[in-house]
């Protein structure tokens, strides 16, 4: 179980301070379940759906995985059947902190049938020949605008014919209104789950210009641009979405 999220109760936080750090990771799956409306339902539904795209003898991709849960998630669906054979999941991840997390929990997990292999590494110098499934769960947010395109052509070229990328991502809008109302509903959830109106301030100053949000349409426009052939948006809470992206 992991500490409850208290980081920004005593401290202040300046603009753009936010780093993926070992008081960060103490806190994480308290921190990411209050703060991302519908993670614990994403999680486990991104392992039911690698049920559909992974392929015998390929490799899967968690980029950005955090504490792995992704990967755990996807490890454990894909277990609960016939396993395909010869399948390989790359959990990475360019936080130490997060990497020693993830190394912790997969102590004693059964990876006779499906291996899970964790990587500190940037996702960028990921090697994705051969990979039938690959993971964004709220990580290309945290990439430079210009290290976005390039990442994705290079991830649906590698991909194998009826692979998949599920994406998630928090947007933004164009209509100031719009963007107006669905930050406030946000903010109802973070309250809801207890955080001050200080914690919320000082966690959304933390993140300028770290998370770096764009609008459905744009990331549409860049899987369409990359090569995939069919988008599919099947989660929308507020401002988190996700999509699964198909290669034909
Ligand atoms: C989950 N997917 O629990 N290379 C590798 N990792 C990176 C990079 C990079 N260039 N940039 C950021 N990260 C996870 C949640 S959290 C989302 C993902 C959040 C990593 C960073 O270290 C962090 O662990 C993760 O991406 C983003 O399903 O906290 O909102």
């Amino acid at each position: 179980m992991s500490r409850r999220d208290d980081l920004y109760r005593h401290q202040t936080a300046s603009a753009g301070s936010f780093r993926f750090d070992e008081q960060v990771v103490e806190v994480f799956p308290d921190m990411i379940d209050r703060s991302v409306p519908g993670y614990a339902l994403l999680v486990p539904m991104i392992g039911q759906l690698s049920k559909r795209f992974v392929q015998p003898q390929s490799v899967v991709h968690d980029l950005g995985c955090s504490l792995g849960a992704v990967s755990l998630s996807v490890h454990q669906a894909l277990l609960a059947d016939q396993p395909p054979a010869g399948v390989r999941i790359v959990a990475t991840d360019n936080s130490p902190a997060m990497v020693k997390g993830l190394q912790q929990a997969l102590e004693g997990l059964d990876q006779s049938a499906i291996s899970v292999e964790a990587r500190c590494a940037d996702l960028r110098d990921s090697d994705f020949q051969n990979c039938s499934f690959a993971i964004l769960n709220f990580t290309l947010q945290f990439l430079e605008l210009d290290a976005r395109d390039e990442l994705l052509q290079r991830l649906c070229a590698g991909l194998r014919p009826g692979g998949a990328l599920v994406l998630a991502e928090k947007i933004n809008f164009d209509d100031p209104a719009e963007q107006e109302r669905l930050t406030h509903w946000h903010h109802d959830y973070k309250r809801l789950q207890g955080y001050s109106e200080l914690e919320i301030a000082r966690k959304r100053n933390a993140l300028e210009a770290v998370l770096i949000t764009e609008t459905e349409a744009r990331h549409r426009a860049r899987l369409q641009a990359a090569g995939f052939a069919q988008v599919t948006r099947w989660f929308q809470c507020f401002g988190f979405c996700a999509w699964v992206a198909e290669k034909a």
